[in-house]
């Protein structure tokens, strides 16, 4: 770790995304998922599951102001436990003074609050930020007097907070709180939010940590370690970046502090099963492999990677890159997916990655981004940068349908809808994108993240500019006080053209772009192009850049048959199709039914075709394949004979685009044809 290889990510105030494929998302994002999540906050979305989140804010702003009427005479509720999920008796008429939904579901608040903060950066709206405004007086007038602000014990009792660190999610809704009010001071300036921020931040702070007499716990799902690197990164207030960094080393120490909590679990349950959901079985700086849930691990390695940047810890440094060594190459699946198993929505073993049974979570890709975003800011290494894509264009869009009013939660590679409906080990796997989810992590999450896509796509130390994903913008950078401009045109993610224009007053500096792991051979061409040398997969271009300069680059999207290592059991004898970032798939609505049946001619020669998917102009793939015919008669075991197949022309479209076009199968992983 060399802190001359640090760089930071471009401030969002600094790049104007002007792509026409990202603005579209992005658009859709603005005009559809803020306004619709932020009915479905308020329970206003019919037919679509009730969240009370807003509903418990207002019910413990009520407390308070009924605890502010009568003093001492108020009576806090005494804990009791309603249930991870509590439902009023009807779903219509909650009692106003209760809190429902998951312990988590203030979190949903956050996340909402942080996309509009992006989206106001990029695009003013008073309308929208006066909601906001309003939005965050009733989440302020939540907030008890000591700071502590977390609805679900603040309505259910008090007595009895962090007492359940393994599995009720305050520290984990602590670090949405923070994420969200960072990014509304940023984007508008002000402070309301942050403060309240702070207020409990500095409670947590009083509360845990390794002085004496603190305790010693730490959060049952991650994310308040980057969260408060990224508080202390906005407030400078080196208390949280203490805190964050406690959090992390804790982890995994013995005696296990949640046995403490739950000793009634002691036996019974294996311990690494006990711990390694929670990513505690060991302490961090030993750990090699990429397991439990999918989420709070990735979330875990980013505030790592947080900590290993701002304290310069080797050791922190080397786990996260044994521990991302171990996903890329045995745990990842070709859609920028992770999670092989529902079960504790985790990885499984190595090379376990099953692709109808797969849970891939939405939310693990975007903390995927998270943390190759981290690992990229500390060394700019195409490795991180090409996971990034790959799950940014794949999984992560595949979360969302093209018109924004529909979202997948799990993101499994094949999908025959009947098996989901009847098969019980399938059952988490839904055909088509629900309009909310009880437990609604992931539409929130996919709204943050596309709204502020551009501070992934591109990370600036004082002289260079790090192009990691190839997205059309124009970004300022200052350097000696000297302001450039950098104009980008591409074409992807389905044409590999891009334009670089740079304006800059005879300025040296340097831009480095990222060379696909896709692309087996890239041009680059103006003026000193020739003098671009490659390293660790970015190709640099150091020199002096006067007006109006443009750079060229092209990085030819040939049709690539992938198979996979022969260790991944599911995936033996098929291949995928993958042109470019983008990862394809077969659906029903172009191939037909029965998508096990059919294979691919992997010798045959892919022709491209531009096709519109509702509206979304994509490239879709048409290679010579063949069906198998059913044979004749009712047997259903018959002599091994040579095969009868049916030559077809087989259409793959791109993955994320799937399940646009009504209910139907799709696969990514094909069988192929043997000569
Ligand atoms: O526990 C909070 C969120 O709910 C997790 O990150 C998701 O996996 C879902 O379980
Ligand atoms: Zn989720």
């Amino acid at each position: 770790m060399d802190r001359n290889d640090f760089s930071t990510p471009i401030n969002l105030k600094n790049i104007e995304v002007t792509d026409c494929f990202w603005e579209n998302k992005m658009k859709v994002v603005r005009t559809e998922v803020i306004p619709y999540q932020w009915r479905a906050l308020n329970d206003q979305v019919e037919g679509a599951a009730l969240s009370y989140c807003m509903h418990n804010f207002k019910a413990a702003g009520k407390m308070n102001q009924e605890k502010a009427k009568l003093g001492a005479a108020f009576q806090e509720p005494v804990y009791t436990f309603r249930g991870f999920e509590a439902l009023p008796d009807d779903p219509k008429h909650p009692d106003e003074n209760k809190f429902y939904g998951f312990v988590f579901q203030d979190s949903d608040f956050y996340k909402w609050i942080e996309a509009v903060a992006y989206s106001l950066i990029s695009n003013p709206d008073s309308e929208l930020e006066k909601m906001a405004d309003e939005a965050i007086e009733i989440v302020c007038a939540a907030q008890q007097d000591d700071g502590y602000l977390d609805t679900y014990y603040i309505l259910n009792g008090k007595d009895k907070i962090f007492s359940n660190l393994r599995d009720h999610h305050e520290l984990y809704c602590m670090g949405h709180l923070l994420e969200g009010a960072v990014a509304y001071y940023e984007a508008t300036g002000k402070d309301r939010l942050l403060k309240a921020a702070c207020r409990f931040a500095d409670y947590a702070a009083e509360y845990f940590g390794e002085e004496e007499g603190k305790c010693k716990g730490y959060p049952g799902h991650e994310i308040a370690e980057m969260a408060l690197v990224r508080l202390y990164e906005a407030t400078r207030e080196e208390k949280y970046l203490r805190l964050g960094r406690y959090f992390v080393d804790e982890r995994g120490k013995r005696p296990y502090y949640f046995d403490g909590e739950h000793p009634q679990d002691i036996k019974g349950k294996k311990e690494d099963l006990r711990y390694e959901y929670h990513q505690a079985h060991i302490p961090v700086r030993e750990q090699t492999e990429a397991v439990g849930h999918a989420v709070r691990a990735v979330y875990l390695y980013s505030g790592m990677a947080d900590v290993a940047r701002l304290t310069q810890d080797e050791t922190l440094w080397l786990a996260c890159e044994k521990l991302w060594d171990n996903m890329e190459t045995k745990k990842l699946y070709i859609t920028g997916g992770i999670g092989g198993t529902h079960i504790g929505e985790a990885f499984s073993f190595n090379y376990d990655l099953p692709n109808d049974t797969a849970y891939a979570e939405t939310c693990a890709s975007i903390g995927l981004i998270f943390w190759a975003r981290r690992m990229l800011e500390i060394r700019s290494d195409s490795r991180y940068a090409n996971v990034m894509e790959l799950a940014l264009y794949n999984t992560v869009l595949a979360g969302m349908a093209l018109d924004g009013k529909s979202f997948f939660y799990v993101n499994p590679l094949e999908v025959f809808p009947k098996a989901c409906k009847k098969d019980e080990r399938k059952l988490h796997i839904k055909s088509v994108r629900q309009k909310w989810f009880g437990c609604a992590c992931c539409p929130p999450n996919l709204a943050r993240i596309i709204s502020s896509v551009g501070s992934y796509a591109f990370t600036e130390n004082r002289d260079t500019l790090f192009v990691h994903v190839y997205m059309g913008c124009r970004i300022t950078k200052c350097i000696d006080q000297e302001e450039i401009e950098v104009s980008i045109v591409s074409g992807f993610p389905y044409d590999g053209n891009v334009q670089i224009d740079v304006s800059a007053g005879n300025v040296p500096f340097t831009l480095a772009f990222r060379i696909p792991d896709w692309c087996d051979d890239y041009e680059i061409s103006g003026p000193d192009a020739a003098k671009a040398e490659e390293k660790d997969g970015y190709l640099y271009l150091t020199k002096i850049w006067g007006e109006n300069e443009t750079i060229t680059l092209y990085f030819p999207m040939q049709v690539q048959i992938l198979q996979a290592d022969p260790r991944v059991r599911e995936d033996i004898g098929k291949v995928a199709v993958r042109r470019g970032p983008v990862t394809y798939c077969l659906e029903e609505a172009d191939n037909g039914k029965n998508l096990h049946m059919l294979t691919v001619d992997c010798e045959a020669e892919p022709e491209t075709e531009e096709c519109f998917i509702e509206g979304e102009r994509v490239v879709s793939i048409l290679i010579p394949g063949y069906r198998e015919v059913i044979p004749e008669g009712k047997k259903l075991y018959t002599k091994a004979e040579k095969i009868r197949n049916m030559p077809v022309k087989l259409r793959f479209v791109p993955y994320y685009t799937w399940g646009n076009r009504g209910e139907n199968e799709m696969t990514v992983w094909v069988r192929r044809e043997r000569a």
